[in-house]
């Protein structure tokens, strides 16, 4: 498929970011629209020293349907990464999910159907199944979302797919795992252990979910298997898209400190997430048979990673401040107070 302007929607956050140097890397004759909203996730500093004569940056929202009209405009394909997407902060709120999640899909789908372009890929979440013992799902097994965050990316897929059925509009969904590397905003485990850790600050782990499993996807590869779908998958369809490195969070932990030379003093057992869906687990053959795999091993991929925060405090010290700051202590505050060991 040939794409020569794509619609990058939420690409100034963690994957979308990644993925528009992807893009830029792989197809010389690309141009990218970046559509953000720039919420507190949003962040131009990840986008520095893109070639702007190939890359357009425009400020709005995907639940504004106007906006999102004005940007798609000359476009061939979209990419939706434009989400909410932090089960913590769902928990204690979920309007804004709502709003992006399910409303702004919808404008999306609208607006792919009425400009006639040729693709809308859709990025999901493993996390639409909900928690799995034994074995892996497969693109076939229904959804079953246990927390407002995944219930709104279900809810965004489940439209999305009924669209296709109605109106034939050519849309695509991935369903990535958790994705780790340089970027992410340091909400998320990975990079909020990675930087406490540096500063000697503790690592709040949630107790009982200790053993709690999640599979590891290095963003680059999450970032080719969005393109692999994008440019060789059939509208209408889904495909999960797997790391293959299952890991107890206390062995991500651990991980993490050894790569830094820290103790596990620094670990805290806090009241765990309500909800805390145990195990996530994915089966990718359907995308591999169109030729994707996973190039990252997760031993090099973390000790990449966690180079990268080292190297790179510019990035997340301006990150770790004003809203972040406040979050952390409604997040937080009571969990420490409460902690367990
Ligand atoms: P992120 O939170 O780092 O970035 C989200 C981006 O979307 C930000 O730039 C933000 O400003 C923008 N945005 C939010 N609301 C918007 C709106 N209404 N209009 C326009 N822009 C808006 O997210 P991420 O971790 O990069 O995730 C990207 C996508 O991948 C999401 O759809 C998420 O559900 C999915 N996903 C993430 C992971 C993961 O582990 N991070 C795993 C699987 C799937
Ligand atoms: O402080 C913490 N302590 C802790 O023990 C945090 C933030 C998390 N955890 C645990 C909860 C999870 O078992 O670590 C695991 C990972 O948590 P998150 O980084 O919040 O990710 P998760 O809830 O698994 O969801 C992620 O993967 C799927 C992304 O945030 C989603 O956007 C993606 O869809």
């Amino acid at each position: 498929m040939n794409i020569r302007r794509l619609l990058v929607t939420g690409g100034a956050g963690f994957i979308g970011s990644n993925f528009i140097r992807y893009e830029l890397e792989q197809y010389p004759d690309l141009h990218i629209v970046n559509f953000d909203k720039l919420t507190y996730a949003g962040n131009l500093d990840n986008l520095l020293g893109i070639d702007e004569h190939r890359y357009t940056f425009i400020r709005g929202d995907i639940a504004d349907a106007d906006a999102l009209a004005n940007a798609m405009e000359g476009c061939d394909a979209a990419v939706n990464f434009a989400a909410d997407t932090h089960v913590d902060r769902s928990i204690l709120g979920a309007t804004e999910f709502i709003s992006t999640n399910v409303t702004g899909v919808y404008n999306l789908l609208e607006q792919t159907r009425t400009k006639g372009l040729a693709r809308l890929l859709l990025v999901s979440t493993d996390e639409v199944y909900g928690s799995i013992e034994k074995g892996s799902f497969r693109e076939t097994d229904p959804v079953s979302p246990g927390n407002p965050y995944s219930a709104s990316k279900a809810s965004g897929e489940l439209i999305a797919l009924a669209h296709h059925r109605t109106y034939g509009t050519p849309v695509i969904i991935t369903r990535g795992s958790n994705t780790y590397g340089p970027y992410q905003y340091p909400e998320k485990v990975l990079p909020l252990f990675v930087t406490n850790a540096i500063d000697n600050q503790p690592l709040p782990l949630y107790k009982g979910g200790e053993h709690n499993v999640r599979d590891w996807l290095f963003v680059r590869d999450h970032c080719s298997g969005i393109d692999c779908a994008l440019r060789r998958g059939t509208p209408g369809e889904i495909y999960n898209i797997a790391g293959g490195n299952e890991r107890e969070n206390i062995v991500l932990t651990r991980k993490i400190l050894a790569l830094l030379g820290k103790s596990e003093d620094l670990i805290r057992l806090v009241p765990d997430r309500p909800g805390h869906d145990r195990r996530y687990s994915i089966d990718a053959s359907k995308l591999k048979k169109l030729g994707w795999a996973p190039q990252m091993d997760w031993d090099e991929g973390m000790a990449l990673t966690v180079k990268w925060y080292q190297e790179n405090e510019w990035w997340w010290r301006k990150v770790k401040s004003g809203e972040f700051l406040e979050y952390y202590k409604r997040q937080y505050g009571k969990r420490f107070a409460d902690e367990t060991s």
